[in-house]
């Protein structure tokens, strides 16, 4: 995708030059008053496979005038891949189109980045994404217990087994809770794990057998509490989750799977909130290739990121989500510079661009 903007002074001429530079085929990815409301500035997009870079970071010598009052209108397109700023701004409009993230969103975070004064995308975005996001990676020792929950499949039973394996690993004594047992093969998909690991799994069918666990774990550094699948719009399971918290010291971490469509995902984050979730554990970052679902999730419902998962291994662990990892994640340093070719896909490499801790 190439994109290009253009100042005019109405919309109209906007996207007359529009037609005429980039023809029929062209997007208005996005529009903003200028010169307090004086001209426009139109940014399009373009699907282009043998055009160069998409975008150039140093300066070229100008070809055209930013619009001023009294100048012929041919004088009004300005191409802002002439400008390192603007350069940065239409690289992480494109990253953030292709991620599916909301415009306010998307909005938001181009705008932040345009504040900080960074001087590519990478850091651009690392900066952005630091002011905009909240970050609580998840303890190694706590007195409440962690209850993964989430919506089914979300990935909290591999989620539990990773945080279990990582506090092991630490030398932490860890106790692992499933109240997944209704389901056929809830709580065996989860000792199956945790036996490598040589742990006792202890299983709770209510709020009362989980309140005793709790008591009789309380010498542990890292309580893990794996939950069933919870429907976010259903009151009743809602309500039994609500329960379940109730047993104890308890916080709950959203398992959210990436990938999700944005709007949705952070509706299901919005009612988690209400539960007091302030923890967001994203899973399959490795198979997912739009990420603004999670984003959506944790910007409308201001729950912080912590841990991810991007591995279907045990052994492979967790990464801690930092305003870096997720920059490199959104961005990877091996596109900087590299024109997108295809509008669908938002990366083409596998997202194993996030470090690994555990
Ligand atoms: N590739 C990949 N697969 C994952 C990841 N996390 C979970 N999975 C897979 O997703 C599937 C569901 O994961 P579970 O941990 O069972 O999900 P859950 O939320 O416990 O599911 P329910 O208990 O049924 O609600 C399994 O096949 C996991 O191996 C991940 O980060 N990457
Ligand atoms: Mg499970």
């Amino acid at each position: 995708m190439r994109l290009k903007s253009f100042y005019a002074k109405t919309m109209t001429e906007a996207m007359q030059m529009i037609r005429e530079a980039l023809g029929e085929d062209a997007i208005i990815v996005a529009t903003r008053e200028e010169n307090g409301g004086r001209s426009v500035r139109v940014t399009a997009a373009i699907d282009r496979m043998d055009d160069g870079p998409a975008f150039e970071i140093a300066p070229k010598p100008r070809t055209a005038r930013r619009p001023s009052a009294g100048i012929p209108q041919d004088y009004l397109q300005y191409d802002l891949e002439e400008d390192a700023e603007d350069a940065i701004n239409e690289v992480l409009t494109d990253t953030l189109l292709r991620h599916g993230f909301p415009s306010d969103i998307s909005d938001n975070v181009l705008s932040t980045a345009t504040l900080m004064g960074m001087p590519d995308p990478q850091s651009a975005l690392r900066a952005a994404l630091e002011q905009t996001f909240s970050f609580a990676p998840l303890p190694l020792k706590s007195h409440k217990a962690l209850m993964l929950i989430g919506a089914p499949g979300a990935g909290k039973t591999l989620a539990t087994a990773k945080l279990a394996a990582r506090a092991v690993m630490a030398g932490r004594k860890a106790a692992v809770i499933s109240t997944d047992t209704i389901r056929a093969g809830g709580v065996e998909q989860l000792e199956a794990f945790t036996k490598l690991l040589q742990i006792q799994l202890k299983k709770s069918r209510n709020a009362k057998e989980l309140r005793a666990h709790l008591e009789t774990t309380r010498d542990c550094d890292m309580v893990l509490i794996d939950t069933g699948g919870c429907n976010p719009f259903d009151v009743d399971d809602m309500r039994g989750l609500a329960g379940l918290m109730d047993s104890g010291a308890v916080e709950p971490v959203m398992v959210m799977a990436a990938g999700g469509d944005a709007e949705e995902s952070a509706e299901m984050a919005r009612c988690f909130a209400v539960l007091g979730v302030q923890r967001l554990l994203p899973t399959r970052l490795d198979i997912a290739r739009r990420m603004g679902g999670l984003f959506a999730a944790a910007s409308r419902s201001g729950i912080a990121f912590s841990e991810a998962s991007n591995t279907p291994m045990v052994a492979d662990g967790i990464v801690t989500l930092s305003a870096q990892s997720l920059s490199n994640l959104l961005l990877p340093p091996s596109m900087r510079g590299r024109p997108s070719t295809t509008r669908g896909a938002a990366q083409t490499a596998p997202n194993k661009s996030i470090r690994r801790t555990g």
